[in-house]
């Protein structure tokens, strides 16, 4: 039997290369190996306020992205997490046994809550949790995902273990899959942050729809370290990134990508990433324009159906194990 993976992104602001990088690269590339889940997360969304008819068109608009990037219906099981009740259900059960101390750890929390937990909303404390429940529904084995989810992953281990020590074993308990490079891409403009959809700054991020120019004008005015040479250097994080980025674009080597640019500064440094990530761009855009909305809705429904099932086993065997039985 093959292993699970499941991961999912939030139908909030737009897609942007730390996304792709950090996640639906992996997703892909580890797609045929393992029986696959990638779920929209709509109801993380709401963690934050979402204008309802903005959700609803980015909801849609994220599966058009998944399958852009390269996710094949026919190998992976895609669908929306609202379309599964249990999602829900099995958060209200860990939530249980969740300590309000782990959650208040939680270095998200303390980021969108911004330090101030008397006026976070409650599903920004929880949220965690409904995230373990996604991953643990699936009986997962890997989940892929960037380096801002391990401790919200160590939080979804500690809860399934919890469980199967107090309840017999019931969860699988799930490995992050953190890739070694392009897990953490940071702000262009701001390199000691990482690049997020939320910036109050457009300029930090590259979104994934972004048109040649604004791409072209986002990498010139990219900040840099002091220092002329294009050379990589924990010690100078900005053209570090750069040059991490240049290197997952072009397939090249960061030593490969040194020596090309040896001798030249910045300026050519920078037109040259600006080439590679148009380039790159190119047929992921078109390919994200050709799906009608009748053809996402019909993948999403079937990715329901087949996730549905799965979902329905676990929760049944959980509430059992709980003595939690209804009348009907
Ligand atoms: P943001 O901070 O940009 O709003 P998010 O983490 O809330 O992002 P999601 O859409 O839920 O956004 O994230 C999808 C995936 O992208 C996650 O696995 C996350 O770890 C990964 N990711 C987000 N930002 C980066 C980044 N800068 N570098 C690498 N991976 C990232
Ligand atoms: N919290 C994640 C999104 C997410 C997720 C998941 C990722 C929700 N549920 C389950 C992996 C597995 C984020 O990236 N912001």
């Amino acid at each position: 039997m093959k292993k699970r993976i499941f991961s999912g992104a939030q139908p909030t602001g737009q897609l942007h290369l730390g996304n792709y990088l950090g996640a639906l690269k992996n997703w892909v590339a580890l797609q045929n190996e393992y029986e696959s889940f990638f779920c929209i997360v709509n109801l993380h969304a709401i963690t934050l306020p979402q204008d309802p008819q903005v959700l609803r068109q980015k909801t849609l608009d994220l599966a058009r992205i998944y399958l852009a990037a390269g996710l094949d219906p026919e190998v992976s099981t895609i669908f929306i997490q609202s379309d599964i009740a249990e999602h829900a259900e099995l958060t209200w059960v860990l939530s249980c046994s969740s300590r309000m101390g782990e959650l208040e750890r939680m270095t998200q929390f303390k980021d969108k809550g911004k330090g101030n937990s008397e006026r976070a909303g409650v599903g920004l404390f929880t949220y965690p949790v409904l995230m373990a429940a996604d991953i643990l529904l699936y009986q997962t084995h890997l989940v892929p995902v960037g380096k801002d989810q391990k401790q919200h992953l160590e939080l979804a281990r500690d809860l399934a273990e919890r469980f199967n020590r107090d309840f017999g074993r019931t969860f699988v308990v799930p490995d992050p899959f953190i890739p070694p490079v392009g897990a953490n891409i940071l702000s262009l403009q701001e390199p000691a942050k990482k690049m997020s959809k939320s910036d109050e700054n457009p300029n930090g991020a590259i979104f994934l729809l972004d048109d040649p120019d604004t791409i072209t004008k986002k990498i010139k005015r990219a900040v840099t370290d002091s220092g002329t040479t294009v050379e990589y250097d924990e010690a100078r994080p900005a053209i570090s990134n750069l040059l991490t980025i240049y290197h997952l674009m072009t397939g090249r080597t960061i030593e490969e990508s040194q020596a090309h640019f040896e001798g030249r500064g910045y300026g050519h440094f920078k037109a040259e990433l600006a080439e590679a990530v148009v380039e790159f761009l190119k047929p992921f855009q078109e390919k994200a324009q050709s799906y009608t909305d009748d053809e996402l809705n019909r993948i999403l429904k079937a990715g329901a159906e087949k996730a549905r099932v799965i979902a329905r086993e676990t929760l049944r065997d959980v509430y059992a194990k709980m003595g939690i039985v209804g009348a009907v």
